[in-house]
């Protein structure tokens, strides 16, 4: 309860981060983007994980509000980093597809695209494939109205939820992002590995994009790089790093 008001007011109070997570490309596994993902720096409890602040926005309705401030913030860190001459990378932003559904963001984030100026070639729209309780037909028209303001969409999750699987070749998705939990199947032998030759062959044979997740060792790593995925994102190569550590490793590239 207390926390629900705190949150409440902790757009306006400056409180929210958000942290990057950088995605390597597949074959010479240098950064080519980045994922944004939030945090809260609440006054007494210190910095808060999503898990514990994102279910109470979802339930009061604070969940637009907070994905439209994300992904203000996140393209404006994106556009700053490209007049610091840095080399020019993508930016994602998770979006829940309550607040999409909800509201009128697609028109929201036109304008601000408009006005600033921003490129929506380097931005990318991460939406689960989980809790997507809305039907196709509705969600389709949402992505499609992100996909004609030039942002790209992947479909976070992969694999994990089988409720758009039989119209997966419907949906105005670019990229999917494979579940980690191929990545921890694949310590079984065999059948783990059939699995996700099995979920990449489907990604392929729709034109998709393929983004897998989770790798967190080198052996993870060489086993996708084989199997030719484009982009990788996991604990092995980064974790989630505040905007000053990005710099760091953008400033090491050129
Ligand atoms: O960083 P962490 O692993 O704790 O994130 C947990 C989950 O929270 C992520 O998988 C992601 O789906 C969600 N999440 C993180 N940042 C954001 C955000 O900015 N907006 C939304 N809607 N979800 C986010
Ligand atoms: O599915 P999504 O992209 O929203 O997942 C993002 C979350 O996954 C982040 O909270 C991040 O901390 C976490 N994450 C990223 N890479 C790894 C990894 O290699 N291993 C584990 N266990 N979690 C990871
Ligand atoms: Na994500």
């Amino acid at each position: 309860k207390e926390l629900e008001e705190d949150l409440r007011h902790a757009v306006e109070r400056n409180q929210l981060v958000l942290h990057y997570q950088p995605k390597v490309h597949g074959k010479t596994e240098e950064i080519i983007g980045v994922e944004a993902l939030i945090r809260w720096n609440h006054p007494t409890k210190g910095l808060l994980p999503p898990g514990a602040f994102l279910p109470i926005a979802e339930r009061t309705g604070l969940m637009e509000t907070i994905d439209t401030w994300v992904f203000i913030e996140a393209c404006s860190q994106n556009k700053a980093w490209q007049e610091k001459g840095y080399r020019k990378i993508s930016m994602s932003i998770n979006i829940t597809p309550v607040s999409l559904m909800q509201g009128d963001m697609e028109r929201n984030l036109a304008a601000v695209f408009r006005l600033n100026g921003w490129d929506p070639k380097y931005i990318e729209a991460e939406i689960t494939e989980n809790n997507m309780v809305f039907s196709v037909d509705h969600i389709q028209n949402k992505l499609k109205a992100l996909q004609d303001i030039g942002i790209r969409i992947s479909l976070d999750d992969f694999g994990t939820a089988y409720s758009s699987l039989s119209r997966l070749h419907e949906l105005p998705i670019d990229k999917v992002k494979i579940d980690r939990q191929f990545i921890l199947n694949l310590d079984h032998e065999g059948r783990g590995k059939n699995l996700y030759d099995g979920i990449l062959d489907l990604a392929r044979s729709l034109d998709l994009m393929v983004i897998i997740e989770g790798v967190e060792t080198r052996e993870q790593a060489d086993f996708v790089r084989e199997r030719g995925c484009d982009e990788i994102q996991g604990y092995y190569y980064h974790r989630p790093m505040p905007f000053e550590e990005v710099e760091k490793l953008l400033q090491r590239m050129d």
